[in-house]
């Protein structure tokens, strides 16, 4: 565990840039109080004040000047976010008052936090652990009911507690092997415990458990990437267009209307969707429209679902088809039928069929959009969910190692290497929840996040 800091006492502007109501200035470590009395004339002395209160008082600076009125919260150590003594400073809302403020306590050797810095200190006094501290920015940036619900549960200790639960039991059966280890002089009865397989086997179906959830996750937490793809005037603009009920992008009956990848995002029931409407793809003379057809092509690459559109009059676009799966899994793509108000052709065969123009079964579009990205029978409102790469990889790694724990048994090799490969196992999981860290990962995480929190 290397879970050192240094003791400075750290500020930041909290509050987002720019003229608002009101701003607010945090100062967080063991001289936070004390310093900010300095400045700060009041009623009440701050010092002497009970924790989570709010007082009324005027800032001065060190000639005595007024810079504001202000109101100021404390909160002493281990009761605050950071779980250090805290000051929250509430401002009116001007870039130069704040500026000023911090200006005057940096005077009092007071220094600028650095990105994520109350966070990464809440972490290490241990008022959060890490999938808890990542949860923070992830509510930060959520923009969904989902991603919001999804990152409230992770902060909740959802996914701590479960990861915590295995990990007990791995170092319980790491210790037992251990303890056989140094009484047995033989350990192959040990080794081919039925009860240890049987424990290794069911922690492996729990890792398993909360790996599958990381596709549903990932979408809830990041959103889901649809392409709009197809031939020349099948209507990908016009679809787009209905789905955001305004008209974003260029419709015409002139085919190679859309040349640059137009990008909206829409909320559907919770879940972030990022439409991508493309050029048509075709063979094209046309500069322009060339690199159009070249920039669909990469935004397909990327996209989680794709949409393949054709309409009831063209050929289909079999083609299409295959050159899109020969990088592409078959299952992202759903097929949509467009223009079926002008007549059905029963000769084509879609997944969908839908009228851009009316609207007609686009909400079944988008039940089927849900299907294909999301499981949601993995997902009830309180479940442990993983949505971050980084526990992904870990539970990986955890699950290798204990796949690599069941070779050895089965290969008859000694305990020693039974229990190496668990306490491997222990780490990797450690590593989830921030037991063990390293200063390169804690900076890659905490760098993520705005200043102030
Ligand atoms: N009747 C009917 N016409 C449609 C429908 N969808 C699109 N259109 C018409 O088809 C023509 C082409 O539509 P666009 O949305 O521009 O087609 P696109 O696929 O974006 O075409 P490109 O950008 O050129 O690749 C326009 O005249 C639309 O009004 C539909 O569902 N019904
Ligand atoms: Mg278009």
């Amino acid at each position: 565990m290397n879970k050192s800091f240094d003791n400075d006492t750290i500020t930041a502007i909290a509050t987002p840039s720019g003229v608002g109501a009101i701003s607010v200035i945090r100062v967080s470590g063991a001289k936070a109080i004390e310093i900010v009395d300095e400045i700060f004339t009041g009623k009440n002395n701050l010092k002497d004040s009970v924790s989570h209160t709010i007082h009324y008082g005027k800032i001065k600076d060190s000639s005595n000047n007024l810079i504001d009125d202000v109101l100021v919260s404390i909160f002493k150590a281990p009761h605050s976010y950071t779980g250090e003594d805290s000051v929250e400073i509430s401002t009116h809302g001007s870039p130069f008052i704040t500026k000023k403020i911090i200006e005057i306590l940096i005077e009092k050797k007071v220094r600028i936090a650095e990105p994520g810095e109350f966070t990464k200190r809440a972490y290490l006094n241990n008022r959060l652990d890490l999938t808890q501290a990542e949860a923070v920015l992830d509510i930060i940036n959520s923009r969904t009911e989902a991603s919001l619900l999804g990152a409230r549960n992770q902060l909740d200790g959802l996914l701590s507690s479960k990861v915590q639960e295995l990990r007990q039991m791995l170092l319980d059966s790491a210790s037992f092997i251990e303890l056989e280890l140094d009484f047995a002089e033989e350990d192959v009865e040990l080794i081919k415990s039925p009860e240890l397989i049987k424990r290794i086997e069911s922690i492996i179906f729990e890792i398993n458990k909360l790996t599958n959830t990381y596709n549903f996750g990932r979408v809830i937490r990041d959103g889901v990437n649809v392409a709009l793809v197809g031939k020349p005037n099948v209507g990908k603009s016009s679809l787009l267009n209905y789905i955001l009920k305004e008209s974003r992008a260029i419709v015409s009956p002139i085919p190679g209307t859309t040349r640059d990848v137009i990008r909206e995002e829409v909320s559907i029931d919770g879940i972030l969707f990022r439409f991508f409407d493309t050029a048509g793809i075709r063979l094209s003379e046309d500069e322009i429209e060339k690199e159009g057809v070249l920039r669909s092509r990469n935004v397909i690459k990327n996209a989680d679902v794709i949409l393949l559109i054709e309409d009831i009059f063209q050929n289909g676009s079999n083609e299409l088809f295959k050159e899109i799966t020969s990088f592409s899994k078959p299952e992202k793509i759903l097929k949509v039928i467009n223009k079926i108000d002008l007549g059905r052709n029963f000769s084509k065969q879609g997944d969908i069929f839908i009228s851009a123009l009316t609207g007609e079964g686009v909400e079944f579009l988008f039940v089927k959009l849900k299907e294909i990205t999301t499981d949601t029978s993995i997902y009830t409102e309180r479940s442990a969910v993983v949505s971050n790469i980084r526990h992904y990889d870990c539970l990986k790694k955890a699950k290798e190692n204990l796949e690599g724990s069941l070779k050895s048994i089965n290969n008859n090799l000694s305990g020693e290497f039974i229990a190496l490969d668990i306490r491997d196992a222990v780490l990797s999981l450690g590593e989830i929840i921030g037991e063990v860290t390293s200063e390169d990962l804690l900076n890659n995480i905490f760098s993520k996040f705005c200043i102030g929190k």
